[in-house]
């Protein structure tokens, strides 16, 4: 039997729209793809000040530079000419992430290219069924003679896959183990290490997310939370409550049983220790969604929100794989407040019906992040596709 050829250069176009999920998505898989697959990696970012945030080796006003074995490039996004010299030597697989569009002159180049790149577009995440039978589909260009592919991450083996390194579990599981290496995390991150009593609680959502009832609910309760917010995360809410509380040590703010900490954005390697670091983890978008399952411990989802209310269904969908297995009380708690927490009126945040059912959702979490890792991760998928193409 042939064995498939692995391509070996690879082109990523990322578009930042807003936020951090593109970008942040992007590089993640480029440093995968180049150290987990040998591959020459050259990622386009039309907004590398968004990447540097994330990547903070990543020197936001130079045009071209190589970190962590990936060549970053500036690009002035989909309507105008890509550098030459990119132009000059395409990729053997182009992946469009998000749609996003290429530049004129690199689809001129793919077109008259006689072994056309495998034109990949990378797609949003989503939990619903619909997505795997558009999962791997062909589509022609409307004008040009090329063809684009649909690839779907998900959380199915008929889908693309989640983006996970291989030794991701193992980095966690050693993290967790030593106590030294937590408390040196929270010293970076500017706070005293939380007492062991209180439940730790890392904060990233939309600053649509009903955040002051959850303050004043953490507040006026009997058990100690403690509860990390990268900054510019909610600003309106937290600073409502900073108002309200007394400063205690370094970044911490105290008001009755809750300590809140402003802590700094931090890497992506940082924000995963973060995340393992913490009890309850409220992520949002696509990628800090993703890592907190990976950290196999509960998470609540704030979805992008859209106008149409289409998270609300994209919830929907994730909470209907995710509660498989869950016992009815911690399932109920965990659709309400998650419902409400992302704006459905259906729902209810309540704090004290979701406290009751941590110990399940712990064990869950568990349960939930060893069996997807038995698929196979997006990028490892994103290989086999490609190779089977060129
Ligand atoms: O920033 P986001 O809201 O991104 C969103 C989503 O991707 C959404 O689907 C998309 O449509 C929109 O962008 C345009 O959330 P997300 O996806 O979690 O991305 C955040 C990234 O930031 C992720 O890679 C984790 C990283 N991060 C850090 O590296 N350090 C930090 O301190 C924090 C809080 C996050």
């Amino acid at each position: 039997m042939a064995v498939a050829r692995i391509p070996l250069h690879w082109d990523i176009f990322c578009s930042v729209v807003d936020n951090y999920g593109d970008v942040g998505v992007a590089w993640r898989l480029a440093r995968q793809l180049a150290s987990e697959h040998g591959v020459a990696v050259r990622l386009f970012v039309d907004a590398l000040a968004a990447l540097s945030r994330l990547a903070p080796q990543v020197d936001a006003g130079s045009d071209e530079q190589r970190v962590q074995k990936v060549d970053v490039l500036s690009w002035d996004g989909p309507q105008k000419d890509a550098p030459r010299a990119a132009v000059a030597a395409l990729g053997d697989v182009v992946i469009e992430a998000f749609g996003c569009g290429l530049p004129p002159n690199y689809l001129a180049a793919m077109e008259g290219h006689a072994m056309q790149p495998v034109w990949i577009n990378l797609e949003y995440l989503s939990a619903e069924d619909w997505i795997e039978s558009c999962h791997g589909l062909a589509s022609r260009h409307s004008r040009r003679s090329l063809t684009r592919h649909f690839f779907f991450p998900g959380f199915t083996a008929h889908a693309g896959g989640l983006l996970r390194e291989r030794h991701l579990f193992a980095r966690r599981d050693a993290f967790r183990a030593r106590p030294e290496e937590q408390a040196a995390l929270w010293h970076m991150l500017g706070v005293d290490p939380p007492p062991a009593e209180a439940l730790k609680v890392s904060l990233f959502c939309y600053p649509d997310a009903p955040l002051q009832t959850l303050l004043d609910a953490w507040a006026n309760g009997s058990d100690a939370i403690f509860c990390a917010v990268p900054e510019a995360v909610a600003d309106a809410a937290i600073d409502a409550w900073l108002a309200t509380a007394t400063a205690a040590s370094g970044r911490s703010f105290r008001g009755g049983a809750l300590t809140v900490a402003r802590v700094p954005f931090v890497s992506q390697e940082d924000y995963d220790r973060l995340l393992w670091a913490c009890d309850l983890n409220f992520v949002r978008g696509e990628d800090s969604f993703v890592r907190a399952q990976w950290a196999a411990t509960p998470l609540i989802w704030h979805c992008y929100p859209q106008t149409d209310a289409a998270h609300v269904a994209k919830l929907g969908a994730f909470i209907a794989r995710y509660d498989v297995g869950l016992a009815q009380g911690a399932s109920t708690a965990y659709a309400a407040f998650s419902r409400r927490w992302n704006g459905d009126a259906a729902g209810v945040l309540s704090w004290s019906a979701l406290t009751r059912v941590l110990p399940d959702l712990q064990t869950h979490a568990q349960g939930w992040a060893r069996a997807l890792a038995e698929q196979k991760d997006l990028a490892s998928n994103l290989v086999r596709f490609a190779a089977d193409r060129v």
